[in-house]
């Protein structure tokens, strides 16, 4: 019987829960709970991304501003802005030194976006803030007809970690495409560093992580009147330190049958089968060159913090 969706959701959902091996899409842990258990995540001492990224803008402000700066002016294009909290540090320099800009952030979720443009009203009340909610494609399609001063495109946080090989080039060359001579773009990787401390990071003793993977579901028996039991699931996460892919998956502890009503759908899983919901791939200097290379943009210059956890690189078409 062919079902009818409401939304993207419900069919990547049936899709992926009727494949074998089953998968769901990591894109979808961000509605209102689990940017909070994002936000956790961030704050948590085994995280170390957050704190590895934000020291590499506090200690190179200044570098960064004249990178960006131009004589006409400039625009700060955010890709998956979320809090903020790193991007404030420069912003507030920029505000602070009187540089001509605005900030555009942009973000899927409309929760963290208005959280956003609240604080920065507050924080940085003169700043130009234009936040535009929607897919990042979608935005860059839009901002390629933008060619009346310099575009800085961010994308920090390791972003582009969720995406497979083949989906990161893709979504480079989106950028690449978006871009004009003298555009810039700023982007964080998570570099491979010893396997315990990423193994550690996606896998906190505290359960954050794992509350975070099991929102997913939690948001399918919400949205989809479904029925899972998150207690008869665990959370385990898998790094490969040669491809530098760290894999987050759901296992069912024993057999079990969950309904998905408002998709009129009955999974079966057999005892210590998988769901896999995420990757957060790690990189090194050789794979950063050879995708900005893929997608026809050049490195000019990298940051790295004081113990090589993080880089964000600076890129130019
Ligand atoms: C938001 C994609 C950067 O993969 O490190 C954190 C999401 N998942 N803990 C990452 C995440 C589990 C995060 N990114």
């Amino acid at each position: 019987m062919p079902t009818i969706y409401t939304n993207a959701f419900e069919e990547d959902v049936y899709k992926g829960l009727t494949s074998y091996p089953k998968k769901l899409s990591s894109k979808y842990f961000y509605d209102e709970k689990g940017d909070k258990i994002f936000q956790q995540i961030m704050n948590m001492p085994e995280y170390y991304l957050t704190d590895a990224e934000y020291s590499i803008i506090e200690s190179y402000t200044e570098k960064i501003a004249a990178a960006f700066n131009d004589e006409n002016g400039f625009d700060i294009i955010e890709l998956g802005a979320g809090d903020g909290k790193k991007t404030k540090v420069l912003l507030r320099y920029l505000n602070e030194n009187k540089f001509n800009f605005s900030y555009q952030p942009i973000d899927i979720s409309k929760y963290a976006l208005k959280e956003l443009k609240e604080s920065l009203e507050n924080e940085l009340p003169n700043l130009k803030v234009i936040p535009q909610e929607g897919m990042y494609f979608k935005v860059l399609n839009r901002l390629a007809e933008y060619k009346s001063r310099k575009k800085v495109i961010l994308v920090l946080g390791s972003n582009i970690g969720n995406l497979v090989q083949e989906k990161a080039i893709e979504f480079l060359q989106n950028i690449q495409a978006s871009m004009n001579k003298g555009d810039l773009l700023f982007m964080g990787f998570d570099m491979k560093k010893n396997p315990q401390q990423i193994i550690d990071a996606y896998s906190d003793k505290t359960g954050i992580t794992e509350a975070f993977n099991k929102n997913l579901l939690l948001r399918i028996n919400r949205e989809m009147n479904a029925d899972f039991d998150l207690d008869k699931f665990l959370h385990w996460e898998t790094y490969d330190p040669e491809t530098g892919t760290a894999k987050s998956y759901l296992v069912a502890k024993e057999d079990l049958k969950v309904r998905l009503q408002k998709i009129d759908l009955e999974i079966n899983f057999k005892a210590w089968e998988t769901i896999h919901t995420e990757i957060s791939q790690k990189y090194d200097d050789l794979t950063v060159n050879w995708l900005a290379e893929q997608a026809n943009l050049k490195v000019i210059d990298q940051y790295v913090d004081s113990e090589n956890l993080f880089k964000d690189f600076l890129l130019t078409i």
